[in-house]
Formats: structure tokens, C-alpha cells, sequence
């Protein structure tokens, strides 16, 4: 068994539970933020055998879309940066950041 953590955009969320209620994947999702843009963020936690795996990273590539998105750094950084990197940046936000590890145990009571 695998646990396959996937932080995708609060966009995309809604649309990526249902599919995987669809497919009768199980998962639990919790509200995260990004570290870098501390913005709010949607982390998947999926349990699931070894063998669909593929199938869990394909609907979440199917799902989640890759958008930009500006920031202005002053905002939203500490103030401690110089006044020179204030300038809105264009940040490229990924569809999905996945993460899968192998699972020791897995008990249900
Ligand atoms: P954030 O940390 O808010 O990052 C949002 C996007 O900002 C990132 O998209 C990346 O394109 C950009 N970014 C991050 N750090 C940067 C930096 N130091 N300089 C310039 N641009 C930077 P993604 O890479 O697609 O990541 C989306 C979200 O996935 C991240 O939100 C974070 O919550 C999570 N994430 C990404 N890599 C991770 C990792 N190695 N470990 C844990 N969480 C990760």
C-alpha cells in the first residue's frame, strides 16, 4: 500500500474530490498553505494499493491545472526584503505536487 500525498490549488479541489469519489478512491483532504506564497492550498491524503497508483496520478493529472499567478512580494514576504523586490512577480503554480511513500501498516478499527 502506498500513501500518496497530493497539494494541489483550492481551484481544483472540489473538482479532484469528486473524481476520486467517482472512482471510488479513498482520501481525506485538508486545508494547507503554501510556504512561499502562504496563500491557501488543498492536501489530498490518499491510501491506496501499490497497483493504482497510476490511476490516482493520471486523475490528478487530468484535474488540477498549472496557472500563474502575481504576487507582490512586500505583501506577502517579511518586510525585511529591500524595497527593490517589492515589484509584483509572475509565479508559475504547479497543477499538483505529489508525494507517494510506501505505507508500513494500515489498520481500520
Ligand atoms: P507555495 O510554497 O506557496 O509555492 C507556490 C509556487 O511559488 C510554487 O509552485 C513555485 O512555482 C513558486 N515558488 C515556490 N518557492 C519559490 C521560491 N523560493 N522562489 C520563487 N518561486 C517559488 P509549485 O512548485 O507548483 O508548488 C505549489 C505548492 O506545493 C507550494 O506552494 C507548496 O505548498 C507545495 N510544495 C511544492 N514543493 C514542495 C515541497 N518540496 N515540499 C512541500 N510542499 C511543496
Amino acid at each position: 500500500m502506498k500513501m500518496v500525498l497530493a497539494i494541489v490549488q483550492d481551484k481544483d479541489a472540489n473538482k479532484l474530490g469528486s473524481v476520486f469519489v467517482k472512482h471510488n478512491i479513498q482520501a481525506t483532504r485538508t486545508a494547507t498553505s503554501g510556504g512561499f506564497l502562504r496563500s491557501g492550498n488543498t492536501t489530498f491524503m490518499i491510501g491506496i494499493e501499490d497497483e493504482r497508483v497510476p490511476e490516482v496520478l493520471e486523475l490528478i493529472k487530468e484535474t488540477a491545472h498549472a496557472r500563474k499567478q502575481f504576487m507582490t512580494p512586500a505583501a506577502s514576504l517579511d518586510l525585511s526584503l529591500e524595497a527593490t523586490s517589492s515589484m509584483p512577480m509572475e509565479v508559475q503554480i504547479g497543477g499538483a505536487t505529489v508525494f507517494i511513500q510506501d505505507v508500513e501498516q494500515f489498520h481500520q478499527f
